[in-house]
């Protein structure tokens, strides 16, 4: 069989050995089909609860356990829709627990038929300030995931894996969740799969180390997996600590907007349903072994994302100070979705209508917010951004830079 290169992991289609249960590859129908059995880590978060949401809405049979530590970022609230649905609630368990925790691990991957890996810690100002957790969960955490599916795969292919039932059970598939800030900063041009991954910050390193040992383990031990990589995503019930719900949440109480450097740095922004509907495809239709990118195709300065977002809340652009930038900060992200593409993806949501979506849904939902909002985050705040803003300056207007920089917008024009 075709080995992966690491940091690709294009293998040929159909090579893996590691039949899942569902799944009729050969014909190329999906690995994982309806009536599959998913575990689905750090299914608490952001992204991870989406795809829970989404994948149980369809109502076609598929069961989800998810497995989350319930960290400050974890928030059992977004799981409210599936576990007060007497239809979905049946298809769904919860466990609290640590990737990193063999002994909370093994047993739910030896009843999965799928493993998708969202665990993580996940900001990169916060790794910055301490990166042991995300190291433990990044990479040991993933390290431990990879074990467990090895040693289901070994039964699986001795024909020693079986349902409760008696019924011989396939392999099981594993997809790694990472993000484009693996390939580094990109000055121009946008990141293919096979690219030198080249991380700049603590959070993006441990990312790529798990990228790296899930192309190990696939080397090695012809395991079936996958990893996508994820442009910015937003959305509801993403943490406050990122930059559009920050905006948005210190917006509605009036409070300063920090805005690191120039705010010229560029994001691709992907709406949450988007990216948890392309790791749903990947993992059913994906090639095992493969790498695929997931971009967002909207490429926007930092600033004219603020500025929408002061326009759709009705709030002045004098909130915003330019304070101190991130050491090491990306100035920009970009991807080739040209894989995903031909799976027969692409994004659905138009920035603008998911940038005022997202921002009327933190209006509408300030108890949720207000609940991270804690006396912890209190404290990461301070830790952050209390020298930063007694260093700040007034942010220059967007439009005011010499003839507006390249691709900038007026305010409110997110397209
Ligand atoms: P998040 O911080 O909102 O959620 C992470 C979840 O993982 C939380 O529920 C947390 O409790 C859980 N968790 C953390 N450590 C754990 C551990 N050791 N064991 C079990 N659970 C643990 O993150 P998110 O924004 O939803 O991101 C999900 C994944 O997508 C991450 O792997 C992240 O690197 C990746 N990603 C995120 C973005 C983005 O813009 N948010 C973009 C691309 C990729
Ligand atoms: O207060 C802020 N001020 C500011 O100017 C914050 C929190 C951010 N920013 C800037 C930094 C970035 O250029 O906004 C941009 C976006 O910042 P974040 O929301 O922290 O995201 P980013 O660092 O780009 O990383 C995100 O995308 C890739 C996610 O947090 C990662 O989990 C994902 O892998």
């Amino acid at each position: 069989m075709t080995a992966p290169s690491p940091g690709d992991g294009r293998t040929e289609p159909g090579s893996s050995s590691g039949a899942t249960s569902g799944a009729s590859a050969a014909g190329g129908g999906p690995r994982i089909g309806p009536g599959a059995h998913i575990l689905v880590c750090g299914g608490a978060g952001f992204i991870g609860s989406c795809y829970v949401r989404d994948v149980l809405a369809r109502r076609d049979g598929t069961r989800i356990t998810v497995l989350d530590k319930l960290t400050y970022a974890g928030d059992r609230a977004n799981l409210a829709p599936v576990e007060t649905d007497p239809g979905m609630a049946a298809r769904f368990a919860f466990v609290v627990g640590d990737i990193a925790d063999p002994t909370a691990v093994d047993p739910l991957v030896a009843a999965a038929d799928a493993v998708v890996d969202f665990a993580a810690e996940s900001h990169v100002d916060r790794s910055i300030l301490d990166p042991s957790a995300f190291l433990v969960t990044g990479v040991v955490g993933v390290r431990v995931l990879l074990e467990a599916v090895r040693r289901q795969t070994e039964l699986a292919r001795a024909g020693e894996r079986r349902h409760a039932d008696g019924r011989q059970m396939g392999a099981p598939r594993f997809l790694q969740v990472s993000t484009d800030e693996v390939y580094g900063s990109v000055e121009e041009g946008s990141s293919r799969e096979g690219d030198v991954l080249a991380p700049r910050s603590p959070y993006a390193a441990a990312k790529a180390a798990g990228d790296l040992l899930v192309g190990a383990y696939r080397t090695t031990h012809d395991l079936d997996v996958l990893v996508t990589r994820g442009a910015n995503t937003y959305g509801p019930h993403q943490h406050p600590e990122k930059l559009i719900p920050l905006v948005a949440t210190n917006a509605i109480d009036g409070a300063p907007i920090p805005l690191y450097g120039d705010g010229l740095q560029r994001r691709d922004w992907l709406h949450v349903t988007d990216h948890a509907a392309a790791i749903d495809l990947v993992l059913r239709r994906g090639d095992p072994g493969a790498v695929y990118n997931i971009p967002g195709g909207n490429e926007r300065a930092n600033r004219e994302v603020v500025a929408a977002i002061l326009a759709r809340l009705g709030r002045p652009w004098s909130l915003v100070r330019s304070v101190p930038d991130r050491p090491g900060h990306d100035r920009r992200y970009a991807m080739d979705g040209g894989r995903l593409a031909a799976l027969g993806w692409r994004a659905s949501v138009p920035f603008a209508d998911g940038l005022a979506g997202t921002v009327d849904w933190y209006r509408a939902n300030e108890a949720w917010w207000r609940a991270a909002k804690d006396a912890a985050w209190d404290d990461y705040y301070a830790r952050q951004y209390a020298d930063r803003l007694a260093a700040s300056t007034e942010a220059p207007a967007p439009g005011a830079l010499a003839g507006g920089a390249a691709g900038e917008e007026a305010p409110g024009t997110a397209r």
